[in-house]
């Protein structure tokens, strides 16, 4: 409901006609799909969060230039950048200059619900979208995932267990199994493991969430992920993108 109320305000400061004028309209996205199977990179999106509901402050005064570019010199395959405010103390502009600074592909990570959010994404400069399962009806997600491939957007729908797969629809490029459990916090690296052999054909497999340790990367791409999204284990560090070196 929060982020409905979030969502109304702005579109009443930014209204659509206004947002279709960035640049980033007129700019093809860097496919995530596409660098995640790069064999000269790590897999590793590399995520941009400050604080999380789990955690509270990680890194409240990381700076987005240093951290993104930090990333990518140790070989991160792409960014991911929180704009939620209220629970991740993020904000639009962060994504926008991760994307000043980088090319690569960007995630933006929210909670998305309106196709509003999808055509601010385009304008802020990110290549993907998160689509989270739990957070909608299967019937909302299709309509989004069609609106977001109409703006050229890359889609990652986000799961955390096997019922919610049925939700699933072709537009969508990458899926991403949560670890971690929205209602409890838990992380458990077992949830991934369960669920790679009921991915969909085709999509590229991201394992998210509670990942920190080189072995456990392996251990997911063993079993057939080719896609890590690691927040937390960087951001606690002093310099996030020298963690992700190792
Ligand atoms: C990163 P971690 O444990 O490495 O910080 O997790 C990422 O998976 C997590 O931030 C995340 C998230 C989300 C955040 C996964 N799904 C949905 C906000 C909304």
């Amino acid at each position: 409901a929060h982020k409905k109320q979030e969502v109304a305000q702005r579109r009443e400061r930014y209204p659509v006609k206004l947002l279709e004028q960035s640049i980033y309209f007129d700019t093809p996205v860097v496919s995530l799909k596409q660098y995640l199977r790069r064999p000269d990179k790590s897999g590793i999106i590399a995520e941009f969060k400050r604080r999380s509901p789990s955690k509270g402050d990680i890194n409240p005064y990381a700076s987005v230039e240093r951290v993104s570019i930090g990333y990518m010199q140790a070989g991160a395959s792409a960014l991911s950048v929180l704009t939620d405010g209220e629970f991740f103390g993020g904000k639009n502009a962060d994504l926008t200059e991760a994307r000043a600074f980088n090319f690569c592909p960007i995630l933006r990570k929210d909670f998305i619900i309106e196709e509003y959010q999808l055509i601010e994404a385009k304008s802020i400069g990110a290549d993907a979208v998160l689509l989270i399962a739990e957070c909608l009806e299967a019937g909302q997600l299709a309509a989004l995932a069609k609106q977001a491939k109409a703006l050229g957007l890359e889609i990652l729908m986000e799961v955390h267990s096997a019922g919610q797969l049925a939700k699933y629809v072709p537009e969508i490029d990458a899926v991403g199994v949560n670890n971690r459990d929205l209602t409890t916090f838990n992380v458990d690296i077992a949830t991934s493991l369960e669920l790679i052999g009921q991915l969909p054909e085709g999509v590229a497999r991201v394992s998210e969430s509670g990942i920190s340790d080189p072995q456990v990367v392996a251990e997911l791409r063993h079993a057939g992920y080719e896609g890590f999204l690691i927040g937390e284990h960087f951001m606690k560090q002093a310099e996030p993108g020298k963690a992700c070196q190792e």
